[in-house]
């Protein structure tokens, strides 16, 4: 069974969950007027997007991306406190994380379900191993999910399972919720989105975060202009990826910080642990990552 967590939830408590079950729902974490300024926003995308063009895309399901340079909003949901508690936590093996993609996944009326996969499968199929997490995910339900409108659907613990399974339906379970209630899963578990029976539309807010080491499946700065990138926050322009990934990765011209082409004041890098890093610490490093599993 899924468990619930009320919205005064810690990140801890949230990744404990995650860590045994793959999948753990967050009640009412996002408000009515939240999602209501969020989905007016961005109404003129969805409409023009159109129905994915493969069984997985879903041929009645529309994927509108981009969220972060469509509507201000989003920022509260990519950058909302319980959220990014428990990416710390659930990914405090690695020296940093990134935003991975930022999408709706529109299912419409008498759609067939997706199949079940792990979202992990995105890096090529690389086999991680058993609890080693490379991603963090949220589905925010912009509707009530309900098992009939295609609430997402998820083999509850299979996280700790041997990669390359297939799963039926009868071995998910639905993640049911009321809208504005948040469903984190890891990049490990298997789920998919469900079969929608109804007439209506089930309207999901998927963002995802991943280590910084591996690339992100939406492309940020491509996705947001750089001049609208450059209005953002600094920590959500270091979530989008403008920071260096571990001790080296994603540095620009003379090892310069990639946050320094949205704001030329910016000289210092963030410190990261390698640069100073003793035999001691890299040690350490390595056990944390190997210890990052069943712990
Ligand atoms: O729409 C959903 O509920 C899940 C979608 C999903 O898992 C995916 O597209 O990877
Ligand atoms: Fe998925």
């Amino acid at each position: 069974m899924l468990t619930h967590l009320p919205p005064t939830a810690t990140g801890a408590e949230i990744a404990q969950a995650l860590r045994r079950d793959g999948g753990v729902i967050v009640d009412d974490l996002a408000s009515d007027e939240l999602l209501d300024s969020f989905f007016a926003e961005m109404a003129p995308w969805v409409e023009r997007t159109g129905v994915g063009s493969d069984d997985f895309a879903g041929r009645n399901t529309r994927r509108t991306g981009g969220l972060l340079a469509r509507s201000r909003t989003a920022q509260d949901l990519v950058m909302h406190p319980t959220v990014l508690a428990t990416c710390d936590d659930f990914l405090g093996h690695v020296t940093s994380y990134q935003l991975h993609l930022t999408q709706i996944i529109d299912i419409g009326p008498r759609s067939e379900a997706q199949s079940i996969h792990r979202d992990q499968w995105a890096f090529d199929f690389f086999p991680f191993p058993t609890g080693y997490d490379v991603q963090c995910n949220t589905i925010w339900a912009g509707d009530d999910f309900t098992e009939a409108n295609g609430a997402t659907r998820i083999v509850v613990g299979s996280n700790h399972r041997e990669d390359g399974l297939r799963f039926g339906p009868e071995d998910t379970e639905p993640a049911e919720m009321r809208r504005g209630s948040v469903l984190f899963y890891s990049g490990s578990v298997y789920h998919g989105g469900g079969a929608n029976t109804t007439d209506a539309h089930r309207r999901a807010i998927n963002i995802t975060y991943n280590v910084s080491f591996l690339r992100q499946e939406e492309n940020q700065y491509l996705s947001v202009p750089r001049a609208t990138a450059a209005t953002f926050p600094k920590p959500l322009q270091r979530l989008m990826g403008y920071r260096m990934g571990a001790y080296a990765l994603g540095y620009i011209d003379d090892l310069r910080d990639p946050l320094a082409v949205l704001d030329p004041d910016v000289v210092d890098h963030e410190s990261n642990a390698f640069g100073t890093a003793t035999q001691a610490d890299l040690a350490q490093a390595a056990a944390r990552a190997r210890s990052a599993p069943e712990s």
